[in-house]
């Protein structure tokens, strides 16, 4: 692999483990099992989020492997609950960073198991 390729490799895994918190998703009274606004996917399994198709083209390029994929998913399932909230926002879909077309915005889902 070359140098490129691994910064490359690190920035994206960087950037699938940024979090945002959701907000107010642990209020009481809220459904389980549940993603933030605009997550409209709803809660994913690693599975589902390695057959995401900018997964899938991030895979074939070769900037990250599953097992760099599957890091970052239980980096994000804080509530191991096996289930994330993934969404390509306005800022990822027009990004012209390199690999920008690669990320996923990951939260995790508002699931009350903690
Ligand atoms: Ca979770």
């Amino acid at each position: 692999m070359t140098r490129i390729k691994k910064i490359a490799m690190a920035a994206l895994v960087a950037a699938l483990m940024l979090v945002a918190a959701p907000a107010g998703a642990q209020a009481a009274g809220k459904p389980v099992y549940s993603c933030p606004s605009g997550f409209d996917g709803g809660p994913q399994t690693v599975e589902q989020i390695l057959a995401n198709p900018r997964s899938q083209a991030a895979l074939a390029a070769g900037v990250v492997s599953e097992a760099g994929i599957r890091a970052g998913f239980a980096s994000v399932d804080k509530n191991g609950t096996g289930r994330i909230c993934a969404k390509v926002s306005y800022g990822l879909a027009t990004s012209n960073k390199p690999n920008g077309q690669y990320l996923l915005n990951l939260v995790d889902d508002n699931s009350s198991v903690r």
